[in-house]
């Protein structure tokens, strides 16, 4: 049985024991995305030694070449999964095409992911993170990684925050793990995440209000006259992450300028909605379930709106 204070990868291999079948395929491919998150976890928290020992795209004391972080972490990324041999493909939010390792031959999973997330914090030391979606590899083409979100076999994301937590699902419930940095492991921090019926929360980026549609500023001065708190980190990870714990929403709707909002379906929403649905939210465009929508290319972008059901049925009904 699951216990605070569990082991990661004693965790995955429990999870695996429960599918009588499980190739233990599954199992190397979460492991390879523990074991890159924390070589990144390790990159982040040095993160602004960078700038006094040399700046991105300069020379750094020993003599190599400093790299930006989030193109540090999508090499790191690449690196682990491709070697772990069990992913038929990658996507990275960082790259236009997919790629085919080659000892990922004989992979069962494709994998899509941001490497890191929230790129406008990571010069100013604010939580930032890394998410990733797997799905069954089917025809062995670039077709695999347009499947619906509910055809997700795992997600989750990994948190650099004051302390760097990996949260993920495999369809089987949604649990927490904090990484102690004495040992180098994940724990079990906060097993079996509900998010809470209703928040007071709400949590999108208001500088973007004139260009919002009429109904959608209406929702959200209703919210300000009720009370609501509004937080914004202008990381999805971190947003999603309290939104989870201390309910309300999340959102990055469509405006006049950006007719299908900011996020990516395939590496941010995707994922993220898959985590809130299993913790008992509800994530939607606006009009449609996330999970529901069949993608029609890598990087498309589409609106969301995720986090504690009552709130997204309340918002659900407001605009439309
Ligand atoms: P990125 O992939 O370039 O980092 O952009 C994604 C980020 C999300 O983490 C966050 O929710 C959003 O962009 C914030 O956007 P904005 O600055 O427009 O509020
Ligand atoms: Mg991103």
């Amino acid at each position: 049985m699951a216990h605070i204070g569990m082991d990661l990868n004693r965790f995955i291999l429990e999870e695996e024991r429960k599918h009588p079948n499980a190739t233990g395929s599954l199992s190397l491919a979460l492991t390879a995305v523990e074991t890159a998150t924390k070589i990144i976890a390790s990159h982040v928290g040095k993160a602004g030694l960078a700038n006094v020992l040399g700046r991105a795209g300069g020379v750094n004391v020993q003599g190599e070449e400093v790299q930006k972080l989030d193109v540090l972490s999508n090499e790191i990324m690449i690196q682990h999964l491709s070697d772990s041999g069990q992913f038929y493909a990658l996507a990275s939010e960082e790259l236009e095409e997919p790629i085919f390792p080659e000892n990922g031959k004989d992979g069962r999973y494709v994998i899509a992911f941001d490497p890191l997330d929230g790129s406008s914090n990571i010069d100013v030391n604010v939580s930032i993170g890394t998410i990733f979606s797997i799905h069954k590899k089917i025809t062995g083409t670039v077709e695999d990684f347009l499947q619906e979100g509910y055809k997700q076999v795992a997600a989750g994301y990994v948190l650099y925050g004051s302390s760097t937590m990996l949260v993920y699902s495999t369809g089987n419930g949604v649990n927490g793990f904090t990484l102690d940095p004495s040992v180098g492991l994940f724990l079990l921090s906060h097993p079996d995440i509900k998010i809470p019926e209703r928040g007071k929360i709400y949590s999108l980026n208001e500088g973007n209000y004139l260009k919002w549609d009429e109904k959608l500023k209406q929702y959200i001065n209703a919210l300000k006259e009720k009370g609501s708190s509004s937080r914004y980190i202008g990381s999805m990870v971190a947003d999603v992450h309290r939104t989870l714990i201390k309910g309300g929403f999340f959102a990055y709707p469509a405006d006049e300028k950006n007719k299908n909002g900011k996020l990516r379906l395939l590496y941010e929403v995707a994922p993220m909605s898959f985590l809130v649905e299993h913790a008992d939210g509800k994530a939607t465009t606006g009009k449609e379930d996330t999970l529901k929508i069949k993608p029609e290319s890598l990087h498309q972008r589409v609106p969301i709106f995720l986090g504690s059901k009552a709130n997204i049925e309340e918002i659900l009904s407001s605009l439309n």
